[in-house]
Parts: C-alpha cells; structure tokens; sequence
C-alpha cells in the first residue's frame, strides 16, 4: 500500500479523499489555491503544499506545479478527483511518466472515454446496448448526413466527439435544418475541444439519467455498484441523485450492470467508472462513460457498504478488489442533495463568509462538506460547498429522514439551495419516484415567487 497520497482537488472531494487516506493509514499530501487556505482539510492536514493563485488554470489545472508538489513531498500517487484534471488523459499521462501512479484508470481508457464516438464504439464492441444513431463519426457529405438521419428518423441531436455532459449538442427535428445544425455544431466543437468531429444519435424525448456504477482492479477483476437515478438536474448540473433509481427492476439492472462489467473487463479498465445510461420504456441506452470518482458517490457506498474511494487507491495500489458481485448487495435507499451557494430559485453565486453553519445528524444521515461556522466561499469555484445524503429502509423512510435533515440545516451569511431542496423533497411528483431530466426546468418554469 501507498505510504503518502498527493490529493490534487479542492472542495469536500478533497476532504472525503483525505479522510480515506487517514482510515487506510496513508498520509495525505493536499494541495491547495491562495484561495483556500482556510478549507477544513488544509487545516486538517499534516502536510499541505500552496501550488498557485485562486484562478484554476494557475493552481488545480497547473499539471507542472502539482507533479513537483509530490516530489517535493515524496508522494507515491496522484489522486484526481471529480473535475478539474480527473479525465484529462494527458495529465494521467505525467503524473505515471513522472514515476506516481495516478488513481484512476490508464490514460489509454481516459483517452478512448473522453472520445465519445470511440467510447461509443468501444461499448458496441462491448455488447453495451446504445442509442441508435450514426456509424461513429459523421461523414462531411450532405447527402450522406441526411441519408444517416433518415435511417434513425428524427427527431435526431447532433453531439461532438469531443463534448459530453451537454456540451457541443443541438437537436434537430426536421430535415430543413439538419445540414446547417451539423456544420454550426462542427464549428463550435471545433473551436471548443479542437476536434470538429460530431456524431448523430436518435433523440430521445423523456429520458431518465440513470448510471452504473463499476470498480475494477489490474487483474480484470471488475463488479458493478448497482445505479443511481441522476435525472433532478438544471442544465446539466445535477441537483439531487439517489440510489435504486426508484420503478425499475432489478432484472433489468443486472442485465446492464453485468453487460457494464463485461465491457470494463474487455477494456481492461481499472478504478471506478460510471456508465452513464438514458433510460426510456424500459430501455437502457449508453451515453458516455465518467472515469473518474463521480460527487454522487455516496449514494452508492450507503446502499453497498462499499467505500468506493478507498477502493480506488487499494486497486490503483495493485491490490486485488476485496469483494465479487455475489457479495454485493443493495440495502435500502439513499438521497443527496447537493450544497450550493447560490440564489436557490435564481441561481446567482453566493460566495462570502458563513455567519452560521449547522449541519443535520442523526440516524441515516452523512454530511460531505469541507465548509464550517466562519468559513468564506471563495468566488473562484464551482458553487457547490457540501451535500447532505441520507439513508433509510425505504425511498419513503429515505425522504422522511431527508425532509428533517434540511428542516435542521442553517446555514447563514451566505445564499444557498436549501429552500430549493426543501420544496422539492415534499413535492408530488418527485415523491412518486421517476421522474425525467426535463422536470427541475420544467418545475422551475412553473414555479411562483
Ligand atoms: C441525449 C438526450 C436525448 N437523446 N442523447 C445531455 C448530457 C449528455 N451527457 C448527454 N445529454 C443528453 N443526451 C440522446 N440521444 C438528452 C440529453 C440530455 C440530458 C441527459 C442527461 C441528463 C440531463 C440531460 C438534460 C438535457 C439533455
């Protein structure tokens, strides 16, 4: 096992990596921004290195200034994280040229991953069901662009290789516009990614988000966590996620679940992933595959019992997975709800200083937060400070001990979404289960203050 762990993220991630580190008996290194001096794991740590300025291209991007923060402090691996350099395959690259093991899969899986049409490709291969759409990437003729939508039939969405988690994809209902929407969406993607590459794909109307989660070793040993139903979202951020995506069999998650790990082990994939899946008339469909820790992971260790982070460094340490798919079992129900700080209708940042700070407890009830009583929110990151999980016997008892933990929640000085989470956790809709990706925005537009 690792003897020292370089943490190269910021936020409650950071903390949760540290805190794994501390169980497995591993001394973690955390690196951190002018801006975050005062983040409770910097406080917490035995050893923290500043590598830059507030701006995350000049700190938690700066690949230079964290390989030369583990070797200035001897560490053996390189945690990613969520974000930031999590998927960037060059940087997984560095990190194992520099002699660290970076946590997380080989920068040959990142690369082939973070290529949506070769991951696509690779899932076919793998026996992944997909969305109907394309042969890989689109052919520049007109004519045969038109001839691809006419065999899928539209509405079809035009998405670029090098985009994901909504970003570079257009709709197109009717043949009119196909043409210019693929040459609009090559140019963005072109100049956003710097590959123009786009593919088609059936557009699906009502879907839910519903992922997979996997943990493989270097031995191609690999099981599947059960899903998580990720569909409370407002453009692209998720809102809410929770654990069993509440209405669909268990059959048919196994089915997927042993298709998932059957692909990671024709891959060769190792550390955790998530399979990301749409999932419409009882159908799954691949999207994209996430292979990095994802922030609604605890959802998934609640329901599992396992600790997938420390997982992570035990199989990237070459050890074997310490459990087989028999042993797996789903228990109960779990929900999170992402801390922001931010207008909880308006969606505006709120960063400054907390006045007041009291998280829930309790039985069933997990707080992830590297924020406390006098903290400041610095203004330069992602909005999110915590997440608040619970678990229960039940999705009823889940939303039960859900609905008292926000009740208990202040959090002063600052704005944030619990008024937004509190109004969700009681309504109807979402209390029935099953809800798609389109009902926060669709809520959201109905809703009167
Ligand atoms: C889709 C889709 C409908 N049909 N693909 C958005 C994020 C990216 N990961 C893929 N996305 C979508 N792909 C087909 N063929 C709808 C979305 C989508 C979406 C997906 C998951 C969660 C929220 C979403 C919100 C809007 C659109």
């Amino acid at each position: 096992m690792f003897k020292k762990i370089l943490v190269a993220n910021r936020g409650e991630i950071a903390l949760r990596i540290q805190r794994a580190c501390r169980e497995l008996g591993i001394k973690a290194v955390m690196v951190y921004s002018e801006a975050d001096k005062e983040a409770k794991y910097v406080k917490l740590a035995e050893e923290a290195v500043c590598i830059g300025p507030a701006a995350s291209s000049l700190s938690y991007l700066n690949m230079p200034a964290i390989i030369s923060a583990a070797e200035v402090t001897d560490a053996e691996a390189i945690h990613p994280g969520y974000g930031f350099l999590s998927e960037n395959a060059d940087f997984a690259e560095r990190v194992e040229k520099s002699g660290f093991q970076f946590i997380g899969p080989t920068p040959e899986s990142i690369r082939i991953m973070g290529d949506k049409v070769s991951a696509k490709q690779a899932m076919i291969r793998a026996g992944v069901p997909c969305v109907p759409g394309s042969e890989g990437e689109l052919p520049d003729d007109p004519v045969l662009i038109r001839r691809a939508a006419k065999s899928v039939g539209y509405p079809v969405i035009i998405k670029a290789a090098g985009g994901g988690g909504g970003r570079g994809m257009r709709v197109v209902h009717t043949e009119a516009a196909l043409i210019n929407a693929v040459q609009m969406t090559k140019a963005e993607a072109g100049a956003a990614f710097g590959n123009p590459a786009v593919y088609m794909e059936k557009y699906l109307q009502n879907p839910r988000h519903v992922e997979i989660q996997i943990l493989a070793d270097k031995f191609k040993n690999a099981v599947y966590l059960g899903e998580r139903d990720c569909s409370m979202q407002r453009r692209h951020q998720k809102v809410i996620e929770e654990a069993p995506a509440p209405g669909i069999p268990r059959k048919l998650i196994e089915k997927i679940g042993e298709r998932c790990v059957a692909a990671c082990k024709k891959i060769g994939y190792r550390g955790a992933g998530t399979f990301e899946f749409l999932y419409e008339n009882g159908e799954f469909y691949f999207i994209e595959m996430n292979t990095r820790v994802q922030v609604e992971h605890p959802v998934t260790e609640w329901v599992t019992g396992v600790d997938i982070v420390k997982t992570q460094i035990m199989v990237a340490a070459g050890e074997k997975l310490p459990f087989t798919q028999k042993q797996i079992e789903i228990r109960g129900h779990a929900i999170e709800c992402r801390v922001n700080a931010e207008d909880a209708f308006k969606f505006t940042p709120s960063p400054g200083r907390i006045t007041s700070w009291h998280m829930p407890g309790g039985p069933g009830v997990r707080v992830d937060s590297h924020a406390y009583n006098n903290y400041f929110v610095p203004p330069n990151y992602d909005s999110m400070i915590g997440k608040i999980i619970v678990h229960g016997d039940t999705r009823e008892q889940a939303l039960a001990r859900m609905q008292t933990a926000l009740a208990e929640t202040v959090i002063e000085g600052i704005s944030t979404n619990i008024p937004l989470h509190r109004e969700l956790m009681v309504d109807a809709k979402f209390m029935q289960g099953g809800t798609n990706i389109h009902y926060l925005e669709h809520w959201l537009s109905q809703h009167k203050r």
